[in-house]
């Protein structure tokens, strides 16, 4: 019978891609715009990551575009970027114009083309600290915790996390609950103030835990941008550009 073959096939495989990804050198949680950056960069310096997201669909907030029109708006600056990782752009006096869907499918579609393993409906739910150092992330199924199953996590050793959880800063959250870290509340929009808040926050929020994105803007208390990308971006290559100063050549 052929099925047992395509059944044994998706589990070798899948189980290849967990056992790949069980001592990372850096676990990236979520896969929205900054953490999808900043997978690619590392994995592309040669870095041993995954990804981790709670959703089936990798992408985070990118898709819907502003009020689910689904055009994404980055700074001019960002043309280099956009070219080196294929999207089409379109220059409207100092903004570019970018399709969401391309956006998010080409982010996707570079990461794992860098053998990036994105695991979906994998939802981080703790951290493991040992010595005051943040050294790997505690992981179940998304709809187990939905469905509030009494199932055990387990473990996924890192050298370094980064909470790319947009809004909730779900994994810096975990800590700021006990009172390991402080945890602001994000502030009102503010869009031209917030491009730059996201990327000056992005950074070590606890020895081994960075953050970047929508959740540096949420632990730090900055702003929120709205429907523009641009910072995402930047705060993603900058996340990645200080864990790999951390890492060395590690690789
Ligand atoms: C696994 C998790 C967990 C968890 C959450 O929200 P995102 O798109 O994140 P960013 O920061 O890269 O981009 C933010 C942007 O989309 C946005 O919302 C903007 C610019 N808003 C401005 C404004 O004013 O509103 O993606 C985060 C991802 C999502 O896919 C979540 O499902 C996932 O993280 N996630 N994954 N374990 N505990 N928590």
């Amino acid at each position: 019978m052929e099925d047992i073959v395509i059944s044994q096939n998706i589990l070798d495989d899948f189980f290849k891609k967990m056992r790949e990804s069980l001592e990372l050198d850096v676990a990236i949680v979520g896969a929205g715009p900054s953490g999808l950056v900043a997978a690619y960069k590392l994995k592309s310096q040669g870095y041993k990551v995954a990804v981790f997201e709670a959703k089936n669909e990798p992408g985070g907030g990118i898709w819907g575009g502003g009020m689910l029109f689904n055009t994404i708006i980055l700074q001019e600056e960002l043309s280099n970027f956009l070219e080196q990782m294929g999207i089409k752009y379109e220059k409207v006096n100092k903004y570019l114009r970018i399709d969401s869907i391309q956006f998010a499918s080409a982010l996707i579609y570079r990461a794992t083309s860098e053998s990036v393993h994105i695991f979906n409906n994998a939802s981080v739910e703790d951290l493991a600290v040992v010595n005051n150092k943040v050294c790997g992330i505690v992981l179940n199924w998304a709809p187990a915790l939905k469905e509030k199953m009494y199932v055990d996590p387990i473990t996924v050793k890192a050298d370094f996390v980064i909470d790319a959880t947009g809004h909730p800063a779900s994994v810096v959250k975990k800590l700021a609950d006990r009172g390991m870290v402080e945890k602001q509340k994000e502030f009102p929009m503010d869009a031209e103030r917030a491009e730059k808040f996201v990327v000056d926050a992005t950074g070590e929020a606890f020895p081994g835990l960075y953050v970047c994105g929508m959740a540096a803007t949420s632990v730090y208390g900055g702003p929120r941008m709205g429907p523009i990308f641009g910072g995402m971006i930047y705060s993603g290559l900058k996340v990645s550009e200080l864990v790999s100063e951390k890492l060395g050549d590690k690789v």
